[in-house]
């Protein structure tokens, strides 16, 4: 076997890489005009480095051939650090295992870029089977936490189920994404925990976490709302009680399960709150991502809540490895109040939606509220046409 072969094969490889890697980003126009979508999805597996890929080596690789695969890129934290735009992306490779790996861009929607190396995330003494879904909380004690689901083997299950887990929420710091250091995980009294989020500010003077608690590893039974506790220490952090603080319902968008998606914003008017909700359909579940408002002197406090979702799985979005799912963990506020919204569609890639701190807000507090039922929102949508009488020549 000669080296042309290899050669060849990697000069194509190299310059379809870099042509998807520098490719600019466009924004698509808004009929909504509370967010704008962008064309292009910003991390795919085609953006795994090459180096992680391929034995460079033409020696021992003669075909040129890919010695691991990667599945998907999606699910990812996000924060802007030095100037740049990073997310902490949930990687999985075709083994089915996720890890942590930081993708950086200069302007937040486009030439995102993975760093040299993947995560080396530390482990607790109960070794992790699966990580996943790291949201960024840039703390005010001064470090920089990623709290993530952390996925084990439910050692209770009968002899024979190779697939029940058990899923709780891992912990670990750092102070520049390269050097993590892990803490004990979440310690809680409401069974699993998935979607457990730090709060950035210390409340009452101690570390706030928003959680899910759920009987189960899929279905949370009696849990499944977005709920908030207190710990007294990060290390060893323990939430003795959990207080719902917004609960799934039947018949709406976060029916089946919902969950905090990254930390809250925190605006003039209140705490802004990105989430997941779940419903369950013929077709399996869809996710779909919704906005809150929380008061700011209480965080646990609701106070705006559109209807619906915010943000659903659309066009090309639908189809994935769990299609029908649109989920987010990440979102980045910049100085000058633009918004930069990360979300994966059905468990495969990860894309950005940009709107403003001000349009977030007008959303939250002047979208109608979800009323329960049929009559009631035709009733809204009544009330809307009558108000818009006198500016509609034809009505
Ligand atoms: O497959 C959809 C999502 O399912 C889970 O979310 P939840 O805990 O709310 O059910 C997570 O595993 C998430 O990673 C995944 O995207």
């Amino acid at each position: 076997m000669s080296n042309e072969l290899f050669q060849e094969r990697m000069a194509i490889i190299r310059s379809e890489s870099e042509a998807l890697l520098t490719r600019m980003n466009e924004k698509c126009f808004s009929t909504n005009g509370i967010f704008n979508r962008y064309k292009y999805p910003i991390l795919t597996r085609n953006h795994i480095p090459i180096h992680w890929r391929y034995d460079l080596n033409p020696e021992t690789n003669p075909y040129c051939m890919e010695r691991i695969g990667f599945n998907a890129t999606f699910n990812s934290g996000a924060v802007k650090w030095n100037g740049k735009y990073l997310l902490v992306v949930r990687v999985e490779g075709n083994d089915r295992k996720s890890f942590f790996a930081v993708a950086e861009s200069p302007n937040g929607i486009d030439n995102f870029r993975f760093w040299e190396r993947p995560i080396t995330m530390p482990e607790t003494e109960n070794p992790d089977t699966n990580l996943y879904d790291m949201r960024v909380t840039v703390h005010e004690d001064g470090y920089v936490y990623g709290v993530f689901c952390t996925e084990r083997k439910d050692l209770a299950a009968p002899e024979g189920d190779t697939s029940s887990a058990t899923a709780a929420a891992g912990i670990a710091r750092t102070k520049d994404f390269i050097k993590w250091e892990r803490l004990p995980d979440l310690m809680t009294y409401g069974g699993q925990q998935r979607n457990v989020v730090l709060h950035p500010w210390f409340i009452d003077g101690k570390y706030a976490f928003f959680t899910r608690p759920q009987d189960g590893f899929i279905d949370t039974g009696k849990g499944g709302g977005i709920a908030f506790g207190l710990s007294d220490t990060i290390v060893n952090a323990e939430v003795k009680q959990e207080t719902i603080l917004d609960a799934k319902v039947y018949h709406t968008i976060y029916e089946v399960k919902n969950g905090q998606g990254p930390a809250p914003i925190k605006t003039a008017k209140g705490w802004l709150n990105l989430a997941h909700g779940v419903r369950n359909t013929a077709a399996g579940l869809r996710y779909t991502i919704y906005l809150f408002m929380t008061a700011i002197d209480d965080p646990t406090k609701v106070i705006h809540k559109p209807a619906g979702h915010f943000i659903g799985p659309l066009g090309e979005e639908r189809v994935g490895d769990v299609s029908n799912v649109v989920f987010t963990n990440g979102w980045i506020a910049d100085e000058n109040g633009e918004v930069y919204i990360y979300y994966a569609s059905s468990d495969t890639r990860m894309h950005v939606a940009t709107s403003t701190i001000d349009q977030l807000l007008d959303y939250c507090i002047n979208s109608p509220q979800d009323k329960f039922r049929s009559a009631a929102s035709v009733e809204t949508i009544n009330n809307l046409i009558d108000k818009n009488k006198a500016f509609s020549p034809k009505l």
